[in-house]
């Protein structure tokens, strides 16, 4: 479970259906091109919080169709609607997920023996092991080491996705959990990441640029420090551009031009103008070989 997780997006065709053939076209070029070590399913990237419960349960069996035994797969399966969440982990464990993830709830302002009690309660209807997503900067939920200490208290919670620029918070973690799994999430600060020790990484971007992303976690954990910047130098010249563009619509447009049938996001995502076509293209000619 450790290295270079793609954030999977999703293909949708122009009308917001599911696009299957682009979706596995998506799952074949991040393990074919990007060499991911796994797959995380259905979560921000993946438009999850968009979609309904059935269609989050086709993409965690297209996918799983797809993958067989390739790669790693982790299911995203948090959701405010606490029965959503459950049967989404039965169905995901079922279909032979490695793990299960969880997103905190979030909108209600809920407390933290609220949050506490939603993993406790989705853990003890599965058997399968539960990361926490954590992305503060969405949710609104930031949660301090000690709370985080006490959801791992839960032995089948394995781990964390730690998408937030706290990077005391982030050692205070690496330091006081040397067993658990620590996923950076925020592919532009992966080098700053790595160098505190984190198990690997989960994002967006490695759609495109995972197997920059392995070099710069592998050079990290070799000590070679300065190759590894280049690296994130140059991979952050290429998240700039995506980001000024347009996050995902972007990443989508740049899997096109390799080839890849991306389809579109789900509205109300803007679709990308002429020019922001254009801008994607740029990109994908200078970044991507
Ligand atoms: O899951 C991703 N976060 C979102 C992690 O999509 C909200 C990241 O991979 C970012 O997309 C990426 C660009 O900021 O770091």
């Amino acid at each position: 479970m450790q290295g270079i997780f793609s954030a999977l997006m999703c293909a949708f065709t122009e009308e917001g259906d599911i696009h299957e053939a682009g979706l596995r076209q998506i799952v074949r070029y991040n393990i074919d091109q990007c060499q991911i070590d796994g797959l995380y399913v259905n979560g921000s990237t993946g438009e999850n919080f968009m979609l309904s419960t059935d269609e989050k349960k086709r993409i965690f069996k297209v996918v799983k169709e797809e993958v067989g035994s390739e790669v790693k797969l982790i299911a995203q399966i948090g959701s405010i609607n606490i029965r959503e969440a459950i049967e989404l982990a039965q169905y995901a464990t079922t279909l032979g997920y490695d793990a299960i993830s969880a997103v905190t709830p979030y909108y209600y302002k809920f407390d933290f023996d609220e949050i506490k009690e939603y993993y406790n309660t989705i853990t003890s209807h599965t058997d399968n092991k539960l990361i926490v997503y954590s992305i503060p900067g969405l949710t609104g939920v930031d949660l301090s080491l000690d709370q985080f200490e006490e959801l791992f208290r839960n032995e089948q919670i394995i781990g964390v996705k730690f998408t937030a620029p706290d990077f005391f918070l982030l050692e205070r973690l690496r330091h006081r959990f040397p067993d658990k799994f620590i996923y950076s999430g925020f592919d532009e600060m992966l080098l700053s990441a790595a160098v505190l020790n984190v198990d690997g990484a989960i994002g967006s971007t490695y759609n495109i640029n995972g197997e920059k992303a392995k070099q710069i976690l592998t050079l990290a954990k070799e000590g070679n420090i300065e190759e590894a910047r280049l690296l994130q130098k140059e991979t952050n010249n290429l998240i700039s551009g995506i980001l000024e563009n347009g996050l995902y619509p972007t990443i989508k447009e740049m899997l096109k031009y390799k080839g890849v049938d991306a389809g579109f996001c789900r509205p109300p995502t803007k679709t990308l103008t002429r020019n922001g076509e254009e801008q994607a293209r740029v990109l994908a000619k200078r970044f991507l070989q």
